[in-house]
């Protein structure tokens, strides 16, 4: 099920000239070993004086981008975010310097068709849990970018979040499908 629906987000983001026909862009893969995040810092409920910091209890990890063809005009991003704080969080927006806009995306089945868009009201971030964006689901979209990202390079990323409010982030652009999995 995971196969075919990686292959229809390929099919989409090819139809709608995303990505032009780069198939590796799209496929169907694992979170890389290294994307598991260090667990919650305090266990829930623990008692504290101090008033929450911002970003204080988010931890980011593993944050890349996609390498993208010649003559792209967008871009994908991923990373994980594990909340250990006792508070839900949402990521809300990002911005960066190499795009003219950036949109937070998810990638949803209409009929046989998977399409992108904007996911509506952010991705939450539970207390003690995490959000995995990663190539054939949730996603950091580059629209408009100065240049298309050329493996190696590094993207400077500002992550918006409800309450942690603001967090600078580098991916590290390389190429995606390193960790297919085999069905
Ligand atoms: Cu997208």
């Amino acid at each position: 099920m995971k196969r075919a629906i990686a292959l229809l987000a390929l099919t989409s983001l090819t139809a709608c000239s995303y990505f032009g026909s780069d198939d590796e862009l799209v496929t169907a893969s694992e979170p890389d070993a290294n994307t598991q995040v260090a667990a919650a810092a305090e266990p829930a409920g623990v008692k504290s004086i101090t008033p929450p910091q911002s970003a204080s209890t988010l931890a980011i990890a593993n944050a890349w981008a996609l390498i993208s063809p010649k003559g792209a005009k967008v871009a994908a991003g991923y990373f994980v975010v594990a909340n250990g704080g006792i508070e839900s969080d949402r990521l809300v927006s990002a911005t960066s310097p190499r795009a003219a806009r950036t949109e937070i995306h998810e990638i949803v089945l209409e009929g046989t068709v998977a399409k992108m868009r904007p996911v509506a009201g952010g991705i939450e971030v539970p207390p003690g849990g995490s959000a995995v964006l990663k190539e054939d689901g949730l996603h950091v979209m580059f629209i408009d970018v100065d240049a298309p990202f050329t493996e190696g390079e590094t993207i400077p990323v500002t992550l918006t979040f409800e309450k942690a409010g603001n967090v600078d982030v580098t991916m590290k652009v390389r190429r995606g499908g390193q960790n297919i999995a085999r069905h």
